[in-house]
């Protein structure tokens, strides 16, 4: 599972890692994540208690990849990538940047985008502003054409410092161009999309768990799909197997010394029953990520295509 955030150069990528990470470190519903490697986990560490402080982390001069896995109780869930693009990317031409192709790359190969518009520059109108709301436009909609037929992709828009003040998105000159991305979500039936805002300072953390949980709901589903997958194949050959048993086979297995059909069968509908336990905790896991988000939802705090 593949996550992609992007975002112009100082829209809140890094401290919405930050962020992300000591709120679920502390948990929600649940739900944690733990870093692979003790490095990282001391790096984000780091990184939240100096938000704590009051301390903002430094602009990310070159990409950064974050291995993590999502638990539940305790118990681990998902492996997950979490990609950190430098902003600046954004705004160069694909002709003379061989990063911005690189980032083209890694939208395609993700399955979960989280983007970032700079809640700061929401109330401003002038050129700069507009070019970068554009090219973000630009990038979803690439993002969205590229899907495949079978692919579904959540794309979670943040709006970032909400604690900007005198931010208020329906007099933002900006609500076009958001509502235009929105429009371009929701009519593709392949984009789950959620549009949230948060707040990111010494004081609260608001919001920040809900594009995470949102990425990691379909990445649970994609999870599922794939063990159901395996399930099938072992019934399969389990029902093959059984074909070839008889009476003469469990006889014949017993002189010579080898499995009889019947034992191969029954250890393939063994490690299908394997399996389905656990397909049958993805989709428990599932459900009560659906649950936080539809009560997210009904309490105003998101909302979704
Ligand atoms: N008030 C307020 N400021 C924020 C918030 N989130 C981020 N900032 C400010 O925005 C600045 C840039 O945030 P970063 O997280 O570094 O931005 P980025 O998207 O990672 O930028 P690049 O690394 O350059 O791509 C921070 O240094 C803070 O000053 C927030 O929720 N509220
Ligand atoms: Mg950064």
């Amino acid at each position: 599972m593949k996550v992609m955030m992007i975002g112009h150069s100082g829209a809140g990528k890094t401290t919405y890692i930050a962020a992300m990470y000591a709120v679920m470190q502390s948990g929600i519903n649940g739900f944690s994540i733990k870093a692979d490697k003790k490095d990282l986990h001391e790096q984000l560490k780091l990184l939240s208690d100096n938000l704590q402080k009051g301390y903002y982390p430094n602009s990310t001069d070159i990409h950064s990849v974050y291995k993590f896995n999502l638990r539940y109780n305790s118990e681990d869930v998902l492996p997950f990538t979490w990609y950190d693009y430098r902003g600046g990317a954004l705004l160069q031409s694909k002709r003379e940047s061989d990063e911005v192709k690189d980032l083209d790359k890694k939208i395609r190969d993700s399955n979960a985008l989280i983007v970032f518009l700079d809640g700061e520059k929401i109330m401003r109108n002038d050129y700069d502003v507009q070019k970068e709301y554009r090219r973000t436009q630009l990038f979803i909609q690439r993002a969205i054409s590229n899907l495949s037929d079978d692919s579904i992709m959540p794309i979670s828009l943040v709006i970032t410092k909400a604690d900007t003040p005198g931010m208020d998105l329906n007099k933002s000159p900006m609500i076009r161009h958001i509502e235009r991305t929105w429009e371009a979500m929701t009519q593709n039936e392949k984009v789950v999309g959620i549009l949230s805002s948060t707040v990111i300072n010494q004081n609260e953390i608001v919001n920040v768990h809900f594009p995470f949980l949102n990425s990691m709901c379909f990445g649970l589903k994609r999870e599922r799909d794939k063990i159901e997958g395996e399930i099938n194949k072992h019934v399969t050959k389990g029902d093959s197997l059984n074909e070839s048993a008889n009476i003469f086979d469990s006889i014949w297995s017993a002189i010579v010394g080898e499995e009889s059909y019947k034992e191969l069968a029954d250890k393939e509908y063994n490690k299908a029953k394997r399996k389905i336990a656990v397909y049958d905790q993805l989709i428990d896991r599932t459900n009560r990520i659906i649950d936080i988000m539809q009560d997210a939802v009904n309490n105003g705090f998101i909302f979704i295509t």
